[in-house]
């Protein structure tokens, strides 16, 4: 039975102080869901003998099938404690690693979580992660400690074993925490210290860590998770109960007679009770007291299960009786003992009460939004709160009252979109109904739903609204609602979303501030956008949302056209919704990609972006099994990446459609989707399109047989580098260090480019800083173009220093003398991990010194072409001579560049006409031409070549002089490469495993045939799982899950993550030229070669030619690896 119809929840809506948004999070299994499923059917949304079982917030066929939650769905529920009505808006996250951008979708709008961990499991790798999202948004966690059940029934402890088990567990989590909040404070006092410099703080000099600096009014005693705080409950949620220690406080001190303050405080910890005197004492071990938790708690329960288990009836009628407790027959005679523990727990510990009444008493309602987590919402990148415009700070205050009133700011944070089968929407629902009829037809739903699944158990249901892939397919999937007979003679309303397509977007998210109605028309900010931009061009004064609005870029201007209450899968249609909640908003689709903030008032910034931990890896080409229908693909392809957070999908320049994903999982349920839901096609998937850099190293000093290249074999060494040589084409000159000289085909200009690979720390760095050095980018880009759009803060130079500083200490000695200050631009994108610096004497330029540096005397005779030698650096550096793949940590150092008088003639004319000559300098330096002699008769005669065909001097026969150098810089930087030693790199994962020491050999032969690398391997306490912490290259990857589990029997299961990148140490060109390599690898050779192996893959995925060797004598080879 359904406890609550519409109007009471949005009655419940109201009363924010009463609201708790909270989402659910935990490493992958640890029972989220189950839980979930408790608490729902505490409010008759689902029967509490399908509770744990259902899975009910898992709504996709795929969810139920691989028994793993996919995505994040929220759904409302009531919960009444005495005279308070609580409303709880509830968001079930995925675990598994390869959704995690789920989590941070769910957790920017909630303001508390659960933390459920598995009593046995304990703390794990996402259970790190995920506590560490939460601190990130500033969000409160409270700890529920899962599968008690496990302790008892599987590894068999002894209540006083449990205890010390559990205690670990805590200690384990707050150490966690502990570090979280050490390395904020930190940072808090470090940023607080360079702020206030000038009144230096004595205190604050001191080594002494004063857990409060920095903190102004958070208090640590809310930190960490203690069962004597309340913030610590015990449950199974398969058996359906649930206990913090109050409840046995209350209990207690009505029976015995001690304070229940008194028990608070000593039922958790080394105390026990000397009944005699009535008296707690401190736990004295010699004596073998037993702490009051073991006593009074879990000695209990344990005897509970052993009576159960035991199938003791006059036991179990005992605990019953003494219980207070009526348990019906069904359930007393059930042969399935877990069914008789779920009969007995449920009601005299039931599990939706304990985690309830916790995060009602100790997650903060959205009215405790602190001001620190309002400011960080609010401050993109660099920016501080101080530097914002006032209008803007101003919101602040809205923020923190989270008003209702109609003069509040409408404040709305989209955090996703998700599709649902447009026929589920409320709107497609015949009306006007009542809320009886609506109440009784959804309880009819839900019977035929649940008795579906009753039926068809371990099957997936098929009446999923949300999400449910199989909706389409199915008849009866589409949901209680418009096939109601006796309904049909009323019509159905017309509906707003586009009918062919099916899939209704609808948009996830919160209110923050004001109320949000139906109809009413808002700003779209999207990510980019600037309220400093739009507050130039709008005059002031200027409030509500108008279509005469001058265009800003990033913003629309759109109308919520529905509003509705999530309810797990269902959605139920709103008029209006407080602040404080969280929502569905429909018609949003053209306006919102991902994710988008919605504002009443345009002052408002759009919120910093979701925190995404996962990096999308695993990419796939798609195409139509029918070319025909590459239009659907198209527009499928549009629909995914609009209901997938992380999702990248994008067309490579060899026009491929590309998908992006976290990982295999993540893979395959976009796979899924693409083909069930949104392109409907067959579709053909490519093998996984997986990513290499190309790299350069230092020359070896041991020969591929680990033997030191000593003199006798320097004619090896002389003889390979003169073959590299050969590669290379006449009429470019290489010197013996690999410095290239090259002139542009029209001879006008010449270039002398040097590769030299960066040190890893600073590859480390600039990946580190990328977002920095976009921002430099962006703004030197909008100087340049005269758009003074926003003084550089101090921070952000403050940032940029430290960044030059970091620079500065890696790149020392005589070979990077002065390079930092010379660095020109970085690449791939202008934000890479490769660097170019110019040392050309005429020509000086730097990404510090900014559009100023530009100016001087000397940059005006080369600034018009510097463009072309920055673009030709990024061309090269975005494919590489090995297999056309980005580089990584390659310095190209612009030793020399000549341009003839000619050229800068040309610009400079071409300049005159098309606009004054800025400087006016271009043909006066010009007539110091600096070319030597020989290149002025070149250009000489060019010039009177060019002026005898009249053309422009800057466009001859080899097309625009502009071209041509950023043609020619690409060539220089390829060959300057080329003559050093090149290395692939490799994508690498991160692994965790846990596995049990038995199949522990197992796990490590999968590894090592996979060239995985075992970095740690830890013994979890008190468990006999070890805990092992390996890399494995991403190439290697696909088919590693599954392996593990099926060599193992499913008792170990890894979670991948990329980590970074990593040189193959083999060289893909290797040949064998010593006597002793050839003895060791034979001939060929190829078959040790991992790196030439990748390289040929890709070469051959791109189409490129493929040097490879055709076997010519078998017979030899074979006798030479009988040598071996
Ligand atoms: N013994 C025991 N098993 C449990 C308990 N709670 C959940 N499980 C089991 O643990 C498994 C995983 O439960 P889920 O609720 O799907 O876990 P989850 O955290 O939602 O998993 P993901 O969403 O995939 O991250 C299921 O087989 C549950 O039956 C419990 O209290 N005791
Ligand atoms: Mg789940």
């Amino acid at each position: 039975m359904v406890l609550n119809g519409v109007d009471k929840m949005s009655q419940l809506q109201k009363n924010t102080a009463n609201i708790r948004n909270i989402c659910v999070l935990a490493h992958v299994d640890h029972g989220k869901t189950t839980l979930a499923d408790c608490l729902i059917s505490s409010n008759g949304i689902i029967s509490s003998r399908l509770a744990g079982k259902l899975r009910y917030m898992d709504s996709r066929e795929d969810e139920q099938v691989r028994g793993i939650t996919m995505k994040s769905s929220a759904i409302s529920l009531h919960y009444a404690e005495g005279n308070e009505e609580y409303l709880i808006n509830l968001i079930d996250s995925p675990g598994h690693v390869d959704f995690s951008s789920e989590v941070s979708t769910a957790v920017r709008i909630c303001d508390g979580c659960i933390i459920v961990v598995d009593a046995v499991e304990g703390v794990c790798p996402q259970t790190q992660a995920v506590l560490r999202q939460a601190w990130l948004e500033n969000i409160r966690p409270v700890l529920v400690i899962n599968k008690i059940d496990r302790l008892i029934v599987e590894l068999k402890f002894t209540p006083q074993e449990a205890y010390s088990h559990l205690k670990n567990i805590l200690e384990q989590i707050n150490a966690l925490t502990g570090t979280l909040f050490t390395s904020k404070v930190l940072e808090e006092r470090a940023e607080r210290e360079t702020e206030s410099q000038v009144k230096t703080h004595s205190e604050q000099g001191d080594q002494v860590y004063d857990w409060s600096t920095g903190l102004e009014d958070a208090d640590d005693s809310q930190l960490y998770f203690s069962p004597e705080q309340g913030n610590v409950v015990f449950t199974s949620a398969i058996d359906g109960w649930g206990f913090g220690i109050e409840h046995f406080a209350r209990i207690y001190s009505q029976k015995i007679g001690i304070r229940k303050e008194v028990l608070l405080k000593t039922l958790w910890g080394d105390y026990y009770i000397n009944m005699k005197a009535k008296k707690i004492m401190k736990v004295d071990q010699a004596k073998g007291k037993k702490p009051l938790f073991v006593q009074l708690i879990l000695e209990n329960i344990w005897s509970l299960y052993d009576a159960v288990l035991k199938k003791d009836k006059e036991k179990i009628d005992k605990i019953v009786t003494s219980l207070g407790l009526r348990i019906g027959a069904r359930e007393a005679r059930h042969s399935d003992p877990k069914v008789q523990i779920n009969a007995i727990c449920s009601q005299w510990l039931p599990i939706s009460h304990a985690v309830l009444a916790m995060v009602c008493q100790k997650l903060p309602s959205p009215l405790d939004m602190t001001s620190e987590r309002v400011e960080k919402l609010l401050c993109t990148g660099s920016q501080t709160f101080e530097s914002l415009p006032l209008e803007t700070q101003a919101l602040k205050a809205a923020f923190m009252k989270c008003g209702s009133e109609d003069t509040a700011p409408v404040i709305i944070f989209v955090s996703k979109m998700f599709a649902v089968d447009a026929k589920a929407l409320p709107q497609n629902k015949p009306r006007p109904l009542t809320q009886e009829e609506m109440a009784q037809r959804r309880e009819r739903a839900r019977q035929r739903h649940a008795e579906k699944l009753a039926g068809a158990q371990g099957q997936a249901p098929q009446g999923s609204t949300q999400d449910g892939g199989a909706l389409l397919a199915s008849p009866q999937g589409d949901e209680p609602r418009g096939d109601e007979p006796d309904v049909a003679s009323v019509s159905p309303q017309p509906v707003p979303q586009e009918e062919s397509s099916q899939e209704a977007f609808i948009a996830f998210a919160r209110v923050f501030s004001g109320i949000a109605r139906r109809g009413q028309k808002i700003f779209v900010l999207g990510p980019k956008y600037s309220p400093v931009e739009f507050l130039q061009r709008v005059p002031l004064g200027f409030s509500a949302p108008r279509e005469d609005l001058p265009p800003v870029p990033h913003m629309a201007c759109c109308t919520l056209e529905s509003l509705y209450l999530l309810m797990g899968r269902e959605l139920e249609d709103l008029e209006e919704v407080p602040p404080g909640n969280v929502l569905g908003i429909g018609g949003l689709q053209d306006f919102i990609l991902k994710s988008a903030t919605l504002c009443s008032l345009p002052s408002c910034p759009p919120f910093i972006p979701l925190n995404f931990e996962a990096t999308p890896i695993v990419r796939v080409a798609i195409e139509p099994k029918h070319p025909s229908e590459m239009p659907q693909l198209v527009k499928g392809m549009k629909l995914l990446n609009q209901a997938d957070p992380c999702v990248q999908v994008l067309i490579q320049e060899t026009g491929e459609h590309v998908l992006v994903t976290a990982g295999e999982v993540h893979l395959q349920r976009c796979l899924d989707d693409l083909r069930e839901r949104f392109a409907k096609i067959h579709i053909s998937v490519s093998e996984p399109i997986i990513p290499f850099r190309e790299t350069i190293t230092k020359p070896p000093k041991v020969d591929m047989v680990n033997e030191e290249i000593g003199r006798q074999q320097k004619v090896a060494v002389i003889h390979q580098t003169k073959e590299e040589q050969s590669k290379i084409p006449e009429g470019i000159h290489v010197d013996s260090d690999g410095l290239i000289t090259i002139t542009t085909p029209n001879k006008l200009a010449t270039l002398s480019v040097r590769a030299i690979p960066l040190p890893e720390e600073v590859t480390q760095i600039l990946e580190e800083n990328s977002d920095l050095i976009r921002s430099m980018e962006l703004l030197t880009s909008s100087l340049n173009e005269g758009r003074n759009t926003q003084a550089l803060h101090q921070k952000t130079q403050e940032k940029i220093w430290e960044f030059k500083g970091k620079l500065e200490q890696h790149l020392t000695g005589r070979k990077w003398r002065n390079t930092v200050d010379q660095i020109w631009s970085f690449g791939p994108r202008k934000c890479g991990p490769n660097i170019l610096a110019s040392r050309s004497e005429d020509f000086q330029n730097s990404v510090w010194s900014g559009p100023a540096g530009r100016e001087s005397k000397e940059a005006g005779r080369f600034r018009d072409f510097g463009n072309s030698i920055v673009s030709g650096f990024q061309l090269a550096t975005l494919s590489g001579p090995m297999c056309e793949e980005p580089l990584m940590g390659v310095c190209f150092v612009l030793e020399k560049w000549e341009l003839s008088k000619c050229a800068e003639q040309g610009s400079s004319d071409k300049q005159n006409q098309e606009e004054c000559d800025p400087t006016g300098e271009g043909q006066e330096e010009g007539k110091t031409c600096p070319s030597g002699s020989e290149n002025q008769e070149q250009q000489d005669s060019h010039s009177e070549e060019t002026s005898a065909k009249g053309e422009s001097p800057v466009t001859d026969c080899y097309g625009p002089f502009s071209g041509q150098l950023i043609a020619t810089m690409k060539e220089a930087c390829r060959y300057a490469l080329q003559v050093k030693p090149q290395r692939l790199m490799a994508a690498m994962y991160t692994c965790d495993i846990m596995a049990t020491s038995d199949v522990l050999g197992r796990v490590y032969a999968v590894l090592s045939k996979r060239e995985g690398r075992v970095l740690q391997e830890e013994m979890k306490e008190g468990t006999d799982m070890f805990i092992i912490k390996a890399v494995l290259p991403v190439a290697e990857s696909f088919g590693f899950a599954d392996e593990i589990r099926k060599r193992t029997s499913g008792l170990a299961s890894p979670q991948l993550v990329f980590s970074h990148w990593e040189v193959i140490p083999s060289d893909p060109f290797w040949v064998p030229t010593t006597e002793e390599e050839y003895l060791h690898f034979g001939e060929k050779a190829d078959s040790e070669n991992q790196a030439r192996k990748y390289m040929n893959a890709v070469r051959k995925r791109k189409g490129l030619y493929v040097e490879e060797k055709i076997v010519e004598h078998a017979e030899k080879q074979r006798t030479l690896s009988k040598n071996k």
